[in-house]
């Protein structure tokens, strides 16, 4: 039986990956923060925890010694680092932090496998955020377009995506980099703009709120499913040898397309439900992600199966059904 170490298990792509490893037979274990609302640690794997190949144990990927003693305890075949201040806005208001987390982290499950020998594979969660406003003349991003962030959260992934790569090259550690672009899914936080339309648009419909308030919507984004991603990095680390790969649609909508489809799934009016506010304009913004991931599908024949209409219908039905 293969055993997979998520750091990460309480966010959104930690809970299908979980569900999807232990499909496969894996047996999971999954790092939680302590939270002082206990509830709040596993409210995404609740349904998970009666399954007995499932297990979580406490930690913080910032914390070195508890990295270490969780991976020599574990002694994982693969580890997925899902770990992150993942709000992007967030990161301009709380960059070290972001840093801290979403960059040094990394170096402490690194050092952990090279100190401790652990003979395993690693999938590091990097970012199409790494490519800021930098795109081909074909107006795709692939692994070979520069990197060049606009935001705290982007550059702290690229220093965490360099040294996994340093790591790599330097001492052989099997370690991925999935270079994923937006994935959402009804588990998807709220503060994160596909999870606020749904959430305040359904809201908005059942009379609990006068409007949905946004910032920017001209920029444009390519939308995946977390289901389809998750299944993405399993399969990455099945592969030989390890390398980087952008995982994508292809596909990109405005959040403006975002903002429409589902008023006009709820018939909500854009002038009366819809305002515009400068709160949630960012001090710097990414205009357009699209993802060629040819090289990805080539390696492995992975292909995404949700479309962008149809994961935001589940995810409209799924808000509903709150109420
Ligand atoms: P998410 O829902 O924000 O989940 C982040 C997870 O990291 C949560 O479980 C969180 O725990 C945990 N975490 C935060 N700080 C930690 C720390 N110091 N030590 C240990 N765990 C910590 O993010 P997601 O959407 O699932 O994304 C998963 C990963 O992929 C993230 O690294 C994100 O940056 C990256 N990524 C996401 C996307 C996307 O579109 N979703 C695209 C590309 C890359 P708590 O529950 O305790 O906060
Ligand atoms: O913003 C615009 C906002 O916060 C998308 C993370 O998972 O994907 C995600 O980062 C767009 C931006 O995602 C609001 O300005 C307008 O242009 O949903 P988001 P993101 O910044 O693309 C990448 C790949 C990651 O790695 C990250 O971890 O929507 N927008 N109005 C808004 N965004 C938010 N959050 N809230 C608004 O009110």
């Amino acid at each position: 039986m293969k055993k997979a170490l998520i750091y990460g298990v309480s966010g959104q792509d930690g809970r299908y990956l979980s569900e999807l490893l232990l499909e496969q037979g894996y047996s999971v274990v999954g790092v939680v923060r302590r939270q002082s609302v206990a509830e709040n640690q596993t409210t995404r794997v609740e349904h998970l925890l009666s399954n007995p190949n499932f297990s979580v144990v406490y930690g913080d990927i910032t914390d070195p010694l508890r990295v270490y003693d969780t991976i020599k305890q574990v002694k994982p075949n693969e580890i997925y680092n899902l770990a992150a201040q993942s709000q992007v806005q967030n990161s301009f208001n709380m960059p070290r932090y972001t840093g801290e987390v979403a960059g040094l982290g990394v170096l402490n499950i690194l050092n952990a496998i090279l100190s401790e020998g652990i003979d395993c594979k690693m999938y590091q969660a990097s970012t199409s955020e790494m490519f800021g406003n930098s795109i081909d003349e074909d107006s795709y991003q692939r692994e070979t377009t520069p990197f060049n962030p606009v935001s705290p959260y982007g550059s702290a992934k690229l220093f965490a995506h360099n040294l996994c790569q340093n790591y790599r090259d330097s001492y052989g550690i099997r370690v991925f980099c999935g270079i994923l672009f937006n994935h959402e899914s009804p588990y998807r936080g709220s503060t994160f703009v596909t999870g606020k339309v749904v959430k305040d648009a359904v809201l908005v419909a059942n009379g609990k709120k006068e409007k949905v308030v946004l910032g920017n919507l001209h920029s444009a984004r390519d939308f995946g499913h977390a289901k389809d991603y998750v299944r993405a990095m399993q399969m990455m680390l099945q592969l030989e040898k390890a390398d980087d790969f952008v995982v994508s649609t292809g596909i990109s909508h405005t959040i403006n397309y975002l903002v429409d489809y589902v008023f006009e799934k709820l018939n909500l009016d854009r002038a009366k439900n819809l305002e515009i506010s400068n709160k949630y304009l960012r001090p710097n913004e990414l205009h357009l992600l699209r993802g060629d991931s040819a090289k990805f599908r080539r390696k492995t024949g992975w292909k995404p199966e949700i479309s962008f209409e149809s994961m935001l219908d589940e995810m409209i039905e799924h808000q509903k059904n709150k109420f």
